[in-house]
């Protein structure tokens, strides 16, 4: 990769991080209703495997679905509001955090039900595959994803009719499946293996280190042309330990936004148990380290820092003075008929 692609893979990725340390400092306000889930330590997949892709390909994600989202394209400030439930939202404020989609950008729908996403992104190949056309579908899903009997069959159908379908599975456990190995909320899988399960079905399959910005960018291309070439589906592992804010059941922003001078040591790392993330796992600083190594001064970091910083204060200004949805949306897009 060029330094200069790098460097705008690394914004981009800096772009999903300022914004969702907005969200959690938003929700800490009060702005959010219900759960959220954030994507803060695995952005190096999201960035890496939806620059990779072509505009016409489909994606589906899940719970953890704003990194992706952003990654993808969305505009900040309709995805901010959206997650605070307000009708300029990319949704109409009507889906919130865990819905996030945009048809335009090819991510018509989002699931947070665990095997949603492969099953979405399977049935999509399946068109593809009719249509013809040179599109892919993929899927993102975490590791407890694969637990779901619906994963599994979308695997065996991709496989059967060679689907161009690309499985992503952000194994944020990674040292440690399952609950029984310390993972969090960690998947119960009777394999010590995930790529054991695409193996079992033919499917070509690769783990990788989830963040590394480069490695990813390099598989996902790879596995897009075989897509293409009609090879079949292609089923990456990506391997991250857990951000240390998501152990608990609300993500907590403990030491604050990222200091990317944390990368050199312009700025100290923090102490005590999470040092060891910022240090050997945060795929920002990582980022950064590469980008300076390479010869991009730190000082070029902050600018296009600061350039973010103040997109997510327009952003945020916007979501926040946008108003709720009015009372009749609420019959609006749906299924069911109306009572008189
Ligand atoms: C079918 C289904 N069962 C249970 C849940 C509740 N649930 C939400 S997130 C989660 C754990 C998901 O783990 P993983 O897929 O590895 O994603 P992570 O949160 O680790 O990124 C569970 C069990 C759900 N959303 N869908
Ligand atoms: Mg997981």
């Amino acid at each position: 990769m060029q330094t200069t692609e790098k460097m705008a893979l690394w914004q981009r990725m800096l772009l999903m991080r300022r914004f969702e340390e907005r969200v959690i400092a938003l929700a800490g306000k009060g702005h959010v209703a219900g759960h959220y889930h954030v994507y803060i330590g695995q952005e190096a997949t999201g960035a890496a495997v939806i620059d990779a892709l072509g505009p016409a390909d489909m994606l589906f994600s899940t719970h953890r679905n704003h990194g992706h989202f952003i990654a993808r394209g969305a505009d900040p400030a309709a995805a901010l509001a959206e997650i605070l439930g307000r009708a300029t939202g990319c949704n109409g404020g009507m889906g919130g955090s865990l819905h996030l989609a945009d048809p335009q950008l090819g991510m018509p729908h989002t699931s947070a039900v665990l095997g949603g996403a492969p099953a979405l992104a399977m049935g999509a190949g399946f068109e593809m595959a009719r249509s013809g056309g040179d599109r892919i579908a993929v899927a993102f899903f975490g590791d407890g994803a694969l637990e779901e009997g619906l994963a599994l069959e979308a695997l065996n159908m991709a496989a059967l009719w060679k689907l161009p379908v690309l499985f992503v599975c952000e194994n944020n456990s990674a040292g440690a499946i399952g609950a029984a190995k310390g993972g969090y909320p960690g998947s119960i899988i009777g394999t010590e293996r995930l790529t054991a399960l695409p193996a079992a079905f033919n499917i070509r399959h690769v783990s990788l280190d989830g963040n590394h910005m480069e490695g990813l960018r390099a598989a996902a291309s790879d596995a897009r042309k075989a897509l293409i070439a009609g090879e079949g589906p292609v089923f990456m592992e990506t391997n991250t330990p857990r951000w240390f804010g998501n152990q608990g059941l609300w993500p907590d922003l403990r030491h604050g936004p990222v200091d990317i001078g944390m990368a050199t040591g312009e700025t100290p790392l923090p102490g005590g148990p999470d040092a060891d993330w910022f240090a050997a796992h945060d795929p920002i600083l990582r980022g950064a380290r590469e980008l300076v190594a390479a010869g991009v001064p730190l000082s070029a970091l902050h600018q296009a820092d600061a350039r973010i910083t103040a997109d997510m204060d327009a952003a945020e200004a916007l979501a926040l003075a946008a108003p709720f949805p009015d009372r009749a949306a609420a019959l609006r897009n749906i299924f069911a008929g109306q009572s008189t």
